[in-house]
């Protein structure tokens, strides 16, 4: 081995609970690193990190992007139509849903979504102290993205159970693993049945992809899988931005005062948010050939994990970067990765984002932390259980 070997098991329940404690170890162990507790290569720093996100031929998704190579063992599920996969499939799969989720057709909803979150933060302003897990994070994804795709209404409660057992999926088979698929067995039933035509509403993404199929883009079968898609990244993702972005603000007083006093810092503010607090902290590539990197040579057929996170907050790239600072550019944060396989839903998140900052500026005057946050553990996301939270209504 010729490359620095480092003794941090990236999915042991210490390292979950704080990542960011442990990324500059990683970080300063070297561009690439041998992770001995989980026997894979990983890269930490940015200047690594975005190339392997960018070089789709030689860091490859179709052996999946956690720790399983579905060269040698069977996948939880079918593997995913764009998330593990490449091209030419993916150029396929990908560019239909690409036109499925298109931004014109986002933007029309922004009124709609605007108004829902004035309502709910209305409602949860009268409160004054809450929970914003509870409250907003997980509240408003739900009155909004079940119907962007057009789920029937029963059974939407299953959807962030869902989502926390696929991003779990992506590490070893822990006890995290264990307990969110034991505790989402009907999650799984209840999104397959979801993502059939029969139970898709008219006029929504899930149909309109099935739409695509009838034009011939893809295969029915294919539409059922690329619906799966919007279920699996759409609600556990966008869920813990927003009590991501409400959980910083409301630790970074100044912040907030900056963005009430001008609130046109808003999108600023958001990818910030983005950058400082990694939703999504990691994903596996598996090399397609004998790599040469600086250290050594990957050889090919081996998972290399990714620490986006970690390189979000790489000293070498960002000025301070443990500082949340919305006055800072973050745009080029590899947030939503970057590259061929660069999140579909970013701007879904991002107006969700918008609608709920928009909202809470316009009635809350001041938001501070109420207790300190909890976190929930999971081996991909860094996902909040509790963020307390005082709001003073304007
Ligand atoms: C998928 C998918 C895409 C992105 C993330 C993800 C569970 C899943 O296509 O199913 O996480």
């Amino acid at each position: 081995m010729t490359f620095p070997v480092v003794d941090i098991d990236p999915f042991d329940e210490q390292f979950l609970a704080d990542p960011y404690a442990h990324h500059p170890a990683l970080r300063d162990a070297g561009p690439v690193i041998w992770l001995e507790a989980i026997g894979c290569y990983a890269m930490a720093r940015f200047a690594e990190v975005q190339p392997a996100l960018k070089d789709w031929e030689t860091y490859i998704s179709a052996r999946g992007v956690g720790l399983s190579d579905f060269a040698h063992e069977e996948p939880w599920r079918p593997p995913s139509l764009l998330l593990e996969t490449d091209p030419p499939l993916h150029d396929r799969t990908r560019g239909l849903m690409n036109k499925v989720a298109s931004l014109s057709g986002l933007r029309a909803l922004q009124p709609e979504w605007r108004a829902k979150a004035d309502a709910l933060v209305t409602e949860v302003v009268s409160r004054g102290e809450v929970d914003a897990v509870e409250a907003l994070a997980e509240e408003f994804p739900l009155r909004v993205f079940p119907d962007l795709i057009g789920l029937r209404d029963e059974g939407r409660e299953h959807l962030i159970p869902y989502g926390t057992i696929a991003f779990n999926a992506f590490g070893p088979k822990n006890r995290l693993v264990e307990e969110s698929m034991a505790r989402g067995a009907e999650a799984a039933a209840w999104v397959n049945e979801s993502c059939k035509r029969e139970n898709l509403k008219p006029g929504g993404w899930g149909m309109s992809v099935y739409e695509a199929a009838d034009r011939g883009d893809c295969s029915p079968e294919e539409a059922e899988r690329l619906v799966r898609s919007f279920l699996t990244a759409g609600v556990d993702t966008t869920v813990n931005g927003i009590a991501n972005l409400v959980h910083a603000l409301a630790e970074h007083p100044s912040e907030w005062s900056k963005l009430r006093a001008d609130p046109s810092l808003a999108k600023r503010a958001i990818e910030e948010s983005l950058r400082w607090g990694g939703v999504v902290q990691t994903f596996f590539r598996t090399t397609s050939l004998d790599v040469a990197v600086e250290g050594g040579t990957i050889p090919a057929g081996n998972k290399v994990l990714l620490f986006l996170a970690a390189a979000n907050r790489d000293p070498r790239k960002w000025d301070e970067p443990d500082r949340f600072d919305i006055s800072r550019n973050a745009g080029g944060h590899v947030g939503f990765g970057f590259g061929i396989h660069q999140c579909l839903g970013q701007m879904v998140a991002r107006l969700e984002m918008e609608a709920v900052l928009g909202a809470l500026l316009d009635r809350v005057t001041e938001m501070r932390a109420n207790g300190p946050a909890e976190f929930r553990l999971n081996n991909t996301l860094h996902a909040l259980a509790r963020v307390p939270v005082k709001l003073v209504p304007a």
